[in-house]
C-alpha cells in the first residue's frame, strides 16, 4: 500500500486528446474496445492503469503489438519505444455482474452504470487514469437494451460525442430498461436543452422534484455566476446501488436513488432539501469540475469546496439564510469538527494518501466551502464576483490547482493571500479565545488564536481568520452593524469608545470554522438570545446556553434553571418567530456533540449519562410547555396539499419537535394519534421515531407492513428502530435486524442505515460498555470489505473518536481496530483508515 505524496506530482509525459470506446454489454463477459490518440511530451516509457482486466488484443497505429514492446502488472500496462505519435488500440473483458465494488462499471438491478471517481475509470479500459489528463470522447454502446447512455450529445441510437475535453473520472455510461420525465430548457445563451430525469419503471411517479430543482440550478447558476449549460441534453440516472451521494459526470448525472425519488407518501422534508441540494450541486460541477478540473486528487477541494458552497448559496436563495446556515454549521461541527480532532484531521488541501476514496471527507467538502465563504468575506462579495469571473475566464478547459485559484482573487482584488491559504494546508480546528473589558468609557475585545497539533502537524502558524462582529446596547439595541475584523497575528485587540458596556455578537454568521471560547456573561447571551440582528448569533446564543446547563448536568449534576427554561419557552411560543428557527433552538446540542465538548473540556464522556442528561432536559422543558403544547401544534398544522418548500418544512420540523416533548410527558399518546393521521412521511417518521422512543412495540411491525414495498422507506424503517431503541438493547436489535430478509449488506443504503442507526444514531447503545456495539461494527466491517472496500472504509469513521473515552471503552475499541487490522487481505482503503485510527 504505497502513500502518494502532492510534492511528487510530475506533469504528464503523454497527451490523449480523443478517446474512442465502443462496448458490447454482457454481465460476465463485457468486451470493451479502445482507440486513445496519444503525444508523448517526452521520452521514456508510457504507464497506463488498468485493473482486472483480460487484455484480448493491443495494437499501435492499426499494428498489433509484439509482446516484448509492452508488459503488464495487476495494476499497469507499459508501453516500450512508443512512437510521438499514435493510436493504442486495446480490446479487453470485463465482468460488471461481479463488480460488488461499485466502482468501474458494475450493474445494480439489471441496469449497466459506472463510477469513475476517483479511480475507477481503470476498471474499463486501460488509460491514464488521472484527472490532468482532457481528451473528447466518443462512446458507442452496441447491443438491444432500451437505454444506452453515455457523455455528451447523443449522435445516434447508442452513440455519443462528448466535445468538452474531460477526465477519465467524469466518464460515464448507462444502458438498461429505464423511463425517462422529460423537460427543456433554454439557456442564457438560446440553447435548447433536452433534461430528462430516468429511473427503473415503476418509479416515473417520483421525478417531479428532481426536475424542478434542476432547472431552477439551471436558471440560478446562470443569474448569480453567469454559467449556462453547454449541451444539448442533461441526465440525471437514478440508481439503486451507489456508494456516493451522486456524480457529476459530463451531461450524464448518476445519482443514488435516495437522491432523487421522492413524493410526499415517502420522502420526508429533509429528503426534499436534500434531493435539491445534491441535484444543485452536482449541476453546479458542470463549471467547477468539470470544465475546470483538478490537476490531481490533492485538489480535491478546489472543486467540492467551491461546489459545496455555492450549492449552499443556492439553497440558502431557496430555503431561507438563517434556517440553511445553521443547518451547514450544525453539520459542519457534527462531522468536520469532529474530523479535525481527531486521529483522521487532515487538512484541506492534504499532502499525501494511501488511497484517494478516504478523502472524500467532511474536511475537503464542509471545511472546504467554508474556506470560499471566508475568502468571499475576505474580498467582499464584489471582489469574490471578480475573482470567479476571471478563474472562468483564465481557467476553462484547464486542470487546475488551489494556487490557480487564488491567483485570480489576488489578481482580481489586489488582495495578498498567502497567509489565508494556510487553511489549506494546516489541519485543525482553531480556537479563538475572546475576553471583554469595560474601563473609563474604553471597552476593549481581546483575541487569542490556538491553531491545535493534528497528526503530523505541530507548532503552527496564526491563520487569517476573519471574525465578523456587532455591538449591541444591553436593552438589545444594535449600536455598531457588522464589521469584520480580520485576525492575523497569534493574539489582538480592538477597542471602542463608549458610554456603557456593549454586548459582543462575535462571529456573526459564523464567519470561519472556529471554536469561539468566550466567557460571555449569563445576561448578554440572553440578550443576544432575544435581540440578535444576526440569525445565526441569536441561534447561537440559545445553543451556548443549553449546552452550558447540559455540560453542568453531566459533570456537576445540576438541575435545570428557571431562567433558561423560561427563554426557551419564550422561544418556542415566539410567534413573530419562523417555525424553522424556533424548531432549530429547541433541538438540544447532540449526544456526540456533548461528547465532543466535554472531551475538548478535558472530561471523559460518559454516554450513558450523556443520553440521560439530554433526555432529563427534555422533560424539564416539556414540562415547562405542558399546557401550550397542543395548542403550539394544532398551530403548526399544514392542510391542503403537501408543499415541500421551506415554509411548510419550518412548520412541519416545528410540529415534530413539539411532538417529541409531548412524547416525554404523555409516554407516546399523541404520537399515536399522529402516526395514524399522518398523511405525508414528514409527520410519519416524526411520530414514527415518538413511538418508537416511547416503547411501542407494534409500530415498527406496522409500519413494516405498509412500507416493505418500498426499498427507500425501508431504509428509514431499517435506520429509525435502531437509533431510537433504548441503549441497551440497541446492538441486539441491529443484530436481529441484519437477518431480516430485506437487510442486502451489498446496498449501500441498507448497510449505512442500519449501521449509522447504531453509530451515529445511538451513541449509548453503541458504546455499550460491554464492547458489543464495537464487535458488532467490527464484524460487518470486515465481512462488508471483501467486497465493497469504500462504503466499508467511510463507515469505519465511527471508531475515529476512541480515544475520548475511558480506558475500559479504548481499550475495548483498539482491540477491534487491532482485530481489523491484523486481518489478511484487509482493501487499502480500510487498511489506510485503521492504520491512521490506531496511531
Ligand atoms: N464528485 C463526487 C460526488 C460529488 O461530490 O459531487
Ligand atoms: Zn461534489
Amino acid at each position: 500500500n504505497q502513500t502518494v505524496y502532492l510534492k511528487d506530482y510530475t506533469p504528464v509525459p503523454v497527451t490523449v486528446s480523443h478517446v474512442a470506446l465502443s462496448f458490447r454489454l454482457d454481465p460476465q463477459a463485457t468486451r470493451v474496445s479502445a482507440r486513445l490518440t496519444c503525444k508523448r511530451k517526452g521520452s521514456g516509457d508510457m504507464v497506463l492503469d488498468g485493473e482486472m482486466l483480460k487484455l484480448l488484443s493491443i495494437a499501435i497505429d492499426g499494428v498489433p503489438l509484439a509482446a516484448d514492446r509492452y508488459s503488464r502488472t495487476d495494476t499497469t500496462l507499459t508501453l516500450y519505444d512508443a512512437p510521438d505519435s499514435f493510436v493504442l488500440e486495446t480490446e479487453v473483458e470485463i465482468a460488471p455482474e461481479d463488480n460488488k465494488a461499485l466502482s468501474g462499471l458494475y450493474m445494480s438491478k439489471g441496469m449497466y452504470c459506472t463510477q469513475c471517481e476517483a479511480e475507477g475509470f481503470r476498471r474499463i479500459t486501460y488509460m491514464l487514469d488521472r484527472p490532468d489528463v482532457m481528451a473528447t470522447y466518443d462512446v458507442e454502446i452496441g447491443g438491444d437494451l432500451p437505454v444506452r447512455l453515455s457523455n455528451g450529445n447523443e449522435t445516434g441510437p447508442g452513440t455519443w460525442h462528448d466535445p468538452w475535453p474531460k477526465p477519465t473520472y467524469l466518464f460515464a455510461l448507462v444502458a438498461g430498461d429505464l423511463l425517462a420525465t422529460s423537460d427543456r430548457f433554454t439557456t442564457s445563451e438560446g440553447r435548447d436543452v433536452t433534461l430528462n430525469v430516468w429511473v427503473r419503471p415503476g418509479d416515473e411517479g417520483l421525478t417531479a422534484f428532481a426536475m424542478d430543482s434542476l432547472k431552477r440550478s439551471m436558471t440560478w447558476d446562470e443569474e448569480v455566476y453567469g454559467r449556462p449549460y453547454d449541451l444539448s441534453v442533461f441526465n440525471i440516472v437514478a440508481v439503486d446501488d451507489f456508494n456516493m451521494g451522486a456524480m457529476e459526470n459530463k451531461g450524464l448525472n448518476i445519482f443514488n436513488s435516495k437522491y432523487v425519488l421522492a413524493s410526499p407518501a415517502t420522502a420526508t422534508d429533509a429528503d426534499f432539501a436534500n434531493i435539491e441540494s445534491i441535484v444543485a450541486h452536482e449541476y453546479f460541477h458542470n463549471w467547477t469540475g468539470n470544465r475546470i478540473t483538478c490537476r490531481d486528487w490533492f485538489q480535491l477541494c478546489l472543486k467540492e469546496g467551491l461546489t459545496v458552497f455555492r450549492d449552499q448559496q443556492f439553497s440558502q436563495d431557496e430555503r431561507g439564510f438563517a434556517t440553511q446556515r445553521i443547518g451547514d454549521v450544525l453539520n459542519l461541527r457534527a462531522r468536520q469538527f469532529r474530523e479535525d480532532a481527531g486521529p483522521l484531521a487532515h487538512p484541506v488541501r492534504p499532502e499525501s494518501f494511501v488511497e484517494i476514496n478516504n478523502f472524500y471527507t467532511a474536511t475537503i467538502y464542509e471545511k472546504g466551502a467554508e474556506l470560499i465563504g471566508m475568502l468571499r468575506t475576505l474580498v467582499g462579495p464584489k471582489g469574490y464576483d471578480a475573482g470567479c469571473a476571471l478563474y472562468f475566464e483564465r481557467h476553462d478547459g484547464d486542470a487546475a490547482t488551489i494556487e490557480d485559484w487564488l491567483a485570480c482573487f489576488e489578481t482580481a482584488t489586489g488582495r495578498d493571500l498567502s497567509q489565508f491559504k494556510l487553511w489549506y494546508a494546516q489541519a485543525g480546528t482553531p480556537r479563538v479565545q475572546v475576553s471583554e473589558t469595560f474601563k473609563d468609557g474604553i471597552y476593549r475585545i481581546d483575541l487569542k488564536q490556538i491553531v491545535p497539533d493534528t497528526p503530523g502537524q505541530t507548532d503552527k502558524c496564526p491563520m487569517h481568520i476573519p471574525l465578523a462582529f456587532g455591538l449591541l446596547s444591553q436593552d438589545g439595541t444594535e449600536t455598531q452593524a457588522t464589521q469584520v475584523h480580520e485576525l492575523t497575528t497569534e493574539t489582538g485587540s480592538m477597542t471602542f469608545e463608549m458610554s456603557a458596556k456593549p454586548v459582543l455578537s462575535i462571529l456573526r454568521g459564523f464567519s470561519a470554522p472556529v471554536i469561539l471560547e468566550f466567557e460571555q456573561t449569563e445576561s448578554d447571551r440572553l440578550t443576544l438570545l432575544a435581540h440578535d440582528s444576526d440569525p445565526f448569533n441569536r441561534w447561537e446564543a440559545g445553543r451556548v446556553l443549553a449546552k452550558d446547563r447540559l455540560m453542568r448536568a453531566v459533570t456537576k449534576d445540576a438541575g435545570f434553571d428557571d431562567a433558561w427554561l423560561n427563554a426557551v419557552a419564550a422561544l418556542a411560543t415566539d410567534e413573530l418567530a419562523d417555525p424553522a428557527f424556533r424548531a432549530l433552538a429547541l433541538a438540544l446540542p447532540s449526544e456526540d456533540d456533548l461528547a465532543q465538548s466535554l472531551y475538548g473540556a478535558g472530561v471523559v464522556p460518559d454516554p450513558d449519562r450523556i443520553y440521560a442528561v439530554r433526555r432529563a432536559a427534555q422533560l424539564a422543558i416539556a414540562a415547562r410547555l405542558r399546557d401550550a403544547l397542543p395548542g403550539l401544534r394544532d398551530a403548526m398544522a399544514t392542510p391542503g396539499n403537501y408543499d415541500p418548500k421551506a415554509e411548510d418544512a419550518g412548520k412541519r420540523a416545528l410540529a415534530g419537535r413539539l411532538l417529541g416533548l409531548q412524547t416525554m410527558l404523555d409516554g407516546g399518546v399523541a404520537a399515536r394519534t399522529a402516526y395514524d393521521a399522518a398523511d405525508n412521511m414528514t409527520d410519519r417518521m416524526a411520530a414514527f421515531a415518538n413511538l418508537l422512543e416511547a416503547g411501542d412495540t407494534t409500530v415498527a411491525k406496522q409500519f413494516e407492513n405498509d412500507w416493505q414495498h418500498d426499498r427507500l422507506v425501508m431504509d428509514k424503517w431499517f435506520m429509525a428502530q435502531v437509533a431510537h431503541a433504548a441503549p441497551r438493547d440497541a446492538v441486539t436489535l441491529a443484530d436481529t435486524l441484519t437477518r431480516h430478509p430485506d437487510f442486502d449488506a451489498s446496498n449501500p443504503n441498507r448497510f449505512r442505515s442500519l449501521m449509522a442507526g447504531l453509530t451515529a444514531g445511538n451513541p449509548a447503545g453503541f458504546h455499550n460498555p460491554d464492547g458489543s456495539g464495537y464487535k458488532f461494527l467490527a464484524d460487518w466491517l470486515l465481512y462488508l470489505d471483501k467486497s465493497n472496500p469504500q462504503t466499508t472504509a467511510r463507515m469505519s469513521t465511527a471508531f475515529d473518536g476512541w480515544k475520548r473515552y475511558d480506558a475500559d471503552r479504548q481499550d475495548l475499541m483498539r482491540a477491534q481496530l487491532q482485530r481489523i487490522s491484523g486481518t489478511e487481505g484487509l482493501s487499502r482503503d480500510l487498511s489506510e483508515m485503521v492504520t491512521r485510527m490506531l496511531k
